[in-house]
């Protein structure tokens, strides 16, 4: 397989330092000045070339999706799907194809942090045998709008408010709601946005979605639809808000570190592949219609086919030149790939290339590296500012002789569009059949477990309580009176307002009642690489039980859990029973919040630890965000100190909260890797918490 980014790649190794003429430097340090305390000269050429070019280092950041971290990696293909469609990627089992992909927050800017409230952008370009193919998605499975034309004005809302450019990374604020309350086919998305789903552990624990539906065409020119989603093989993980919220100052990276250093350690991040494919008569059947971008066809009408694993091996060599110089495009397509008539993706399939004019400075961008294909381009394409290729000879134009007619048209190898019969009149509006907002909105909370509706309720809250018009927190209520009054009534209550009465529906009927579909749940991917890339913090200090230690740890890198030595100072540490030990991070540089767990070894309660109101803080933490806790011998003593309900039945009926005689209690601590790979332990949050 070709290296897509290695492309134009410089290595310094042992090379000396040039102008960008490549003419050696003898001196980079100092300009060029009358005297050594006299004034620089404009003849500095070296200087000035230096200084102009940092000038103009920054380029713009993207309109959406700033903030985001990419990856190399590959796609490979299970099993041939020539009958349904003539894709490069999907002829034969164990096709390889290349790709990149990006992760990104939606409404930051591109420095912001990563843990915000937030749909995720989920970008996979695949550098095909015919082209790049690029599905351009997000990790929720529809959106907020049902045509481009609203697009701009979604955004200006999201976005901090004009006048003073609050705030920043949060759709918590009046400007925000008061849109979306006016515009009632928000409302499904609004319950996703509100749902754990937007603030994801990490990005190798979301799923994607291509969100429209797409056209699938064969070699024979037959078409079905096609919906894509990408399942992560490590399952589907989130944080709770309260770490959220304290992630963003305690590591506002740590979703793109999160990302590398996985990729780094060889724990590779894969997704499969899957297709909703159904036929325009399935469609006419669904009580919805699937060019509405408002709706998604449930798995248990429709079953996901698993077609192909992404996985992610390589981080990038230079994350500007990859990661935000990549430009996706949801018109770039290749043969077998084709659109269907969703007025939302119509409208992106313009926004993108143009966009990326000004945001890449020209017409050319498809030239660079991490953009170009790796199957060969030839066209009578010219010029432009920084174009790269050097074409050769006189013509470029087509048709042509004096090129012997090339480069010429492929005909039928070539891209070409399914010749969809339409006989209609030309109309500004939309159909009826996109109006009904509410029931998918209510399968979607009907759909969730308990502690993940409880979170929708709080998430509405927290966002609405920040809302400063009333008027405006009462329309968005109005809405969830359609979608689930018990919902409706909890975010009032919260609130201090009456529930309002529901929003009207004008001449629509009340929507149909849908079955729950328990595929829509986070909890029911738990994922199949168990407790693999967690992170795990042991609280240590002098006096620990060092050998219990050493064989915890072992038995968490056997599980390839990520075992991390915590301690209130670091330099090594006199324990009991080993040698002394070296922690590897203090309570102080990090917090509860960057660990998925944590161990108390006996003896921790002694010293140091115990005499530290950090380490306290960190266990409040730890079993407010319901994460695993684990503590043997007198560790647990700590846990009570921290006002852990360790010794009451509450800590027996809680199943990631461990207690045990002594270091090697195995069946102690087989249930602490179960209750790991678990996530959390969601049993345990009170309204308000307890800690
Ligand atoms: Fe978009 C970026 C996903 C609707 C216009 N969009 C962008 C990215 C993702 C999405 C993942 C970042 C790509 C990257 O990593 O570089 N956008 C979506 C999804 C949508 C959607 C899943 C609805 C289903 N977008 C949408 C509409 C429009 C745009 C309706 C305009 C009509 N999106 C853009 C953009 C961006 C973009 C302004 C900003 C930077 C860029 O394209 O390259 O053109």
């Amino acid at each position: 397989m070709s290296d897509q980014s290695r492309k134009g790649a410089v290595d310094s190794t042992d090379q000396p330092l040039t102008t960008n003429q490549g003419v050696p430097l003898a001196d980079n340090q100092n300009s060029l000045k009358i005297g050594l305390r006299g004034p620089t000269v404009l003849e500095d050429f070296i200087l000035r070339e230096k200084i102009t070019h940092f000038d103009h280092e920054r380029i713009p950041e993207r309109v959406v999706h700033a903030r985001g971290a990419g990856a190399h990696g590959w796609f490979e293909c299970y099993a041939d799907l020539a009958d349904l469609t003539r894709a490069a990627p999907f002829q034969g089992a164990g096709k390889v194809t290349p790709v990149f992909a990006r992760f990104s927050n939606v409404a930051g800017e591109r420095g912001s942090a990563d843990t915000a409230r937030d749909v995720r952008g989920f970008a996979v370009k695949f550098y095909t045998d015919e082209g790049n193919w690029d599905l351009v998605g997000n990790n929720m499975p529809v959106f907020f709008i049902q045509d481009a034309m609203k697009f701009p004005d979604l955004v200006h809302a999201v976005k901090p408010e004009p006048h003073h450019a609050m705030p920043q990374a949060s759709s918590a604020h009046d400007t925000f709601w008061d849109f979306v309350s006016l515009t009632p086919e928000s409302t499904h998305m609004l319950l996703w946005q509100m749902s754990d789903r937007a603030i994801p552990r990490s990005y190798r624990m979301m799923q994607g979605f291509g969100v429209h539906t797409f056209r699938l065409v064969n070699a024979a020119g037959a078409s079905v639809f096609c919906k894509f989603h990408w399942n992560p093989l490590a399952g589907t993980h989130a944080l709770v808000w309260d770490e959220a919220s304290k992630l963003m100052s305690a590591d506002p990276d740590f979703h793109r570190r999160d990302l590398w250093e996985a990729i780094e350690a060889g724990a590779y991040p894969q997704w499969e592949l899957g297709v909703q494919v159904f036929t325009e008569e399935q469609a006419s059947q669904f009580p919805f219609d699937v060019l509405d971008p408002t709706k998604l066809i449930p798995e248990e009408w429709l079953p996901v086919r698993v077609v192909g694993r992404m996985t992610l091996n390589r981080n990038p060599d230079n994350f500007f030149a990859e990661t935000e110089q990549v430009a996706f495009c949801p018109a770039n397509v290749v043969p077998g790939i084709d659109f269907s008539n969703d007025p939302l993706l119509q409208g992106r399939v313009h926004s993108y290339l143009d966009t990326q004019l000004s945001r890449l400075g020209g017409p050319n961008f498809h030239e660079l590296p991490i953009n170009a294909p790796q199957s060969p381009v030839h066209n009578n394409q010219r010029d432009g500012m920084h174009r790269q290729a050097v074409d050769r000879g006189r013509v470029s134009y087509e048709p042509n002789s004096l090129g012997g007619g090339c480069p010429f048209q492929a005909g039928a190898r070539g891209f070409q569009s399914y010749p969809e019969h339409v006989n209609e009149d030309k109309v500004r509006g939309k159909p009826a059949s996109f109006a009904e907002h509410y029931a998918q909105a209510r399968l979607f909370y009907e759909s969730q477990t308990p502690p993940e509706q409880a979170h929708i309720a709080q998430a509405f809250r927290f966002e609405l309580s920040k809302v400063k018009t009333l008027a405006v927190r009462a329309r968005v209520v109005a809405h969830l009176v359609r979608v689930a009054p018990d919902l409706a009534a909890t975010v009032a209550e919260g609130l201090g307002m009456e529930v309002p009465a529901a929003a009207p529906l004008g001449d629509l009927a009340p929507p149909p009642p849908y079955a729950p579909s328990p595929a829509l749940s986070l909890l029911a991917r738990p994922g199949t690489t168990g407790a693999a890339t967690r992170r795990v913090a042991i609280l240590v200090g002098e006096g620990v039980d060092g050998a219990g230690v050493r064989a915890v740890c072992a038995a968490l890198l056997r599980a390839r859990a990520v075992p991390l030595l915590v301690a209130a100072r670091l330099g090594p540490c006199a324990v009991a029973g080993a040698d002394s030990i070296e922690p590897d991070l203090t309570l102080e540089s990090a917090p509860s919040v960057l660990f998925d767990a944590v161990i108390v070894p006996d003896g921790a309660q002694r010293g140091t630890l115990a005499g530290a109101g950090q380490a306290l803080e960190f266990l409040r933490q730890q079993f407010r965000h319901c994460k695993p806790m684990y503590a043997w011998g007198g560790g647990a003593a700590l846990l009570a100190a921290a006002s852990l309900p360790v010794d009451s039945g509450s800590a027996r009926s809680d199943p990631a909260l461990l207690v045990a005689a002594h270091a090697n209690d195995d069946a102690t601590l087989n249930a602490f890797l179960v209750a790991l790979a678990g996530h959390r332990a969601y049993q345990r949050e009170t309204d308000p918490p307890r800690v």
